[in-house]
């Protein structure tokens, strides 16, 4: 029986530069939650993609002398391999030049057109190419090089006058500001509702919708001369991977989505731009946009068109493609901004991985190998500290869902390694080394309770660290149709007298190279 429906996208990258851990942190969050929601029973849909239209991928195949589709067919499968290469469970990647999106996009205008809100007219204001965003003169600075600048982002402005089709936005103002008192979660975290908010209580002008001075972009039906303004094309493609237009489709059981996960300064877009074209359309909004914090590299903000760029790969080449995921989930409260280092990276694998977590099950499953006879050793009638330990074990699904219900990725990874410690604690305390002699029986329940409680964390940090969660789930020999949230607790204990495989380590130390 298939569960409850739960779809989530990431944005859509930009191909305009190679991915860079901006791109890469995304989509780890956007999975670890997908990941998530499957171990929980659900029907997950996850998409992720890239967004290939508009004047700022144009330039840059100019700049590389290429055309834009050589350009983009170039660089689209770059940003696919890396999800796959971060494990990334992703059912689609949308590439916005794919067929479907096309028509997707033109039957999503087809529409808003047939309500009577896009008009032809002229516009006159300034543009930034490297947000691909209009701004109002208020939301300029000059720059000392006495050119001007978008406040927020501090990327230059252009002007520029042309015929254009403009959405009716501004008729939407109460319907949003009515959709966001009625849905307090529609945006998170709080900050950026706050943002938005307010910035549509400040009142919305039509957006221009339609450009004609370059022609890399969906064209307009039925106006020769008109692409989409690319955040038309880019917002549509939640719809397109979902079968839009056709509503019969069995991919559209998928829409509305449970989730947008976006970076901080794309939020208006989405929760404004975005539910603005739908309720336009008459299709359903999404349910919640969360617009997580930057990644920045020892504090400095890195991105593309400045060009300190980190690539993404050659971190998960340094340390690994599961201590990269944990790092960035762990070290970085998820929907604030964080910083990353080499050192912080270092310190959180060896002490979280390789010191708590993988010390435990490293020196428990040799333990159970070399004195138990390989097998799962039986747990005889449990002690209060055997049964207190169990307890937190079985009580971290529900703590897992709740800190997931707020998306507090950071929060859930907390909670299991709350457990990972007190079963540390609780292994130096019974020193199943010196019962070995004294009282084996004992030693055996230690080292089952011990073992039981490893199966339970295995099972809770698929999500994150998924490659190194399934060797452990292996070493602890759990049947693959046994390894979701419900199978962890009393009715499914590891069965004494189960052959477990000879142990291995499950997270090596980071050893600096030698200089
Ligand atoms: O904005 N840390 O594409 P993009 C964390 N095509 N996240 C970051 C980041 C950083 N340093 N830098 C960027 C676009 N991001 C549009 C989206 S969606 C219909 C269209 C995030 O390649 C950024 O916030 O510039 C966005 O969510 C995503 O990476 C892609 O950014």
């Amino acid at each position: 029986m298939a569960g409850e429906p739960f779809t989530i996208t990431t944005a859509i990258s930009y191909p305009n530069g190679v991915p860079h851990i901006g791109h890469a942190y995304e989509v780890i969050a956007a999975d670890a939650i997908a990941r998530f929601k499957r171990l929980d029973g659900c029907d997950v849909f996850f998409t992720t993609g890239t967004d290939e239209h508009g004047l700022k991928i144009q330039q840059a195949a100019t700049k590389a002398g290429i055309s834009p589709r050589a350009f983009v067919d170039e660089m689209a499968p770059r940003f696919r391999a890396m999800a796959e290469r971060l494990n990334c469970s992703f059912d689609r990647f949308i590439r916005t030049t794919d067929p479907d999106h096309i028509a997707a996009s033109q039957a999503l205008w087809r529409r808003m057109e047939a309500k009577g809100d896009i008009y032809l007219s002229k516009y006159a204001g300034w543009y930034s190419v490297r947000d691909e965003a209009y701004y109002d003169e208020a939301e300029l600075v000059a720059a000392p090089d006495g050119t001007r600048r978008a406040e927020k982002t501090g990327t230059p402005v252009e002007w520029v006058e042309e015929e254009s089709y403009f959405f009716r936005l501004s008729a939407y103002a109460d319907r949003l500001l009515a959709h966001y008192a009625a849905n307090p979660d529609f945006i998170g975290p709080e900050t950026r509702r706050n943002e938005v908010v307010s910035f549509v209580r400040s009142g919305l002008q039509d957006l221009s919708v339609s450009r004609t001075t370059f022609d890399w972009g969906v064209p307009v039906p039925g106006a020769p001369g008109h692409v989409m303004y690319v955040w038309v094309d880019a917002l549509t493609n939640y719809i397109t991977s979902c079968g839009f237009p056709d509503e019969g489709s069995p991919l559209w059981r998928h829409w509305p989505a449970d989730l947008h996960v976006i970076g901080k300064d794309i939020t208006r877009f989405h929760a404004v731009y975005w539910p603005a074209f739908l309720m336009s359309a008459g299709v359903a909004l999404p349910r919640r946009v969360f617009g997580h914090g930057f990644l920045l590299n020892k504090g400095e903000k890195m991105s593309k068109s400045v060009g300190n760029v980190v690539d993404p790969m050659s971190l998960a080449d340094a340390y690994g493609v599961d201590p990269l995921r944990y790092f960035v989930l762990r070290e970085v409260p998820f929907g604030q901004d964080g910083s990353y280092s080499h050192e912080a990276i270092v310190s959180r694998l060896n002490a979280d991985l390789a010191n708590d977590l993988g010390n435990l099950a490293q020196r428990s499953l040799t333990m159970i190998a070399r004195n138990c006879g390989g097998r799962v050793p039986a747990p005889g009638a449990p002690a209060p500290a055997d049964q207190a330990l169990l307890a937190l074990a079985d009580a971290l699904p529900d703590k897992a869902r709740a800190a997931m219900r707020d998306l507090a990725l950071h929060a859930v990874l907390a909670e299991i390694w709350a457990v990972v410690a007190e079963a540390n604690r609780y292994f130096a305390a019974q020193e199943p080394w010196a019962l070995r002699k004294t009282d084996p029986a004992r030693m055996e329940a230690v080292l089952a309770t011990t073992a039981e409680v490893l199966r339970a964390v295995a099972i809770l940090v698929q999500p994150f660290v998924p490659a190194a969660a399934e060797t452990l789930l292996d070493l602890l020999a759990v049947p693959a149709q046994a390894r979701r949230l419900a199978d962890v607790g009393a009715a499914h204990r590891l069965a004494p007298g189960t052959a477990l495989p000879a142990p291995r380590p499950v997270f090596p130390r980071f050893v600096e190279p030698e200089a």
